[in-house]
């Protein structure tokens, strides 16, 4: 275990400071400059909580998302968020977005193995518009390509087919929401792009799902279509509910109570925090089954706006 010091120049970017575990590949989804031995010295000595809910978020790696940041790079993405959203808006104004254009890139293996139906892709749609709704958002497609491509079909996050996969599909500038589809590696269910990566690696931007979490897949309990509304959630800006664990900052959005791990099934009054209010299980943004899902917060949706208006 190493110790640097981490420099706090944001409003609470300091909160989750903690000496953790010299683990590796604690993140690979984003094109963030880190460096990664920064990116684990930040618990104050001895602080065993801290030191838990990094260990129960590393523990997570291969849970339902592969979408992981570390607090260091949290910090990171904090940081130029609040730099760029001071500036102004780099889009429309608030209200007078379009729907946001989304490409769905179906991947099958060489035989063509692995299809997600044109029926299936417009109730995908239909879902997003229906979560993200009541935010303010709303989603149209733009179109459907297949590409039969064993190698591309299994792909695990930042692989070498992943980025091939995105470097030859990917359609639309910023604005636009590419969705691939396939039979990943690694036993996820998805993995997203940040925003603020869109900058760096532009052909990068996109979200990946597992085929059969699309609706009528048959990826039981995780099948209703969720997948995709909780990767859009990265997508635009939003963090896992149980981001940070218990400490002050969490994911970033003060109506969603704190939560020590990423919560599975439908637990019902789980409380793993001593912060007021119960695990935000109905998030989108948890791990819970498809069917306990049903809400983003206020919060939430205001991050995500100051997010689109930033970025996309
Ligand atoms: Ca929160
Ligand atoms: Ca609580
Ligand atoms: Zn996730």
């Amino acid at each position: 275990m190493k110790t640097t010091t981490f420099s706090c120049l944001i409003l609470g970017a300091c909160a989750l400071a903690c000496d953790v575990p010299d683990t590796s590949d604690r993140n690979e989804g984003h094109d963030l400059v880190v460096a990664d031995d920064d990116a684990r010295d930040l618990c104050e000595m001895d602080d065993d909580t801290c030191i838990d809910d990094f260990a129960a978020e590393a523990g997570l790696q291969h849970g339902r998302c592969g979408v992981h940041p570390s607090e260091f790079e949290v910090a990171a993405m904090e940081a130029d968020f609040l730099h760029r959203f001071a500036a102004g808006p780099s889009q429309q104004a608030e209200g007078a977005r379009a729907a946001v254009p989304v490409w769905v890139h179906v991947i099958r293996s060489n035989t063509g193995a692995g299809d997600v139906t044109d029926n299936q892709i417009q109730q995908q749609i239909t879902l997003l518009n229906s979560t993200y709704g009541p935010a303010g958002f709303s989603f149209a497609l733009a179109g459907v390509d297949r590409t039969n491509n064993s190698t591309w079909y299994s792909m695990g996050q930042g692989s070498s087919a992943e980025t091939q996969a995105k470097n030859a599909l990917r359609k639309g500038g910023k604005e636009t929401l590419n969705i691939y589809t396939g039979n990943l590696g690694g036993g996820l269910l998805g993995w997203a792009t940040f925003p603020s990566s869109y900058n760096s690696s532009p052909k990068y931007d996109g979200v990946v799902v597992l085929n059969a979490s699309f609706p009528g897949g048959n990826a039981v309990p995780y099948n209703l279509g969720m997948t995709g509304v909780h990767e859009v959630g990265h997508w635009m800006g939003l963090y896992h509910t149980f981001q940070g664990g218990c400490s002050k900052q969490g994911d970033l959005v003060s109506d969603t109570p704190p939560e020590k791990s990423a919560a599975f099934g439908c637990p019902e009054g789980r409380n793993t925090c001593p912060a007021a209010g119960v695990d935000p299980i109905h998030n989108f943004m948890d791990y819970t089954d498809d069917a306990c899902m049903n809400n983003f917060t206020a919060g939430q949706a205001e991050r995500m706006h100051g997010m689109m208006t930033t970025y996309r």
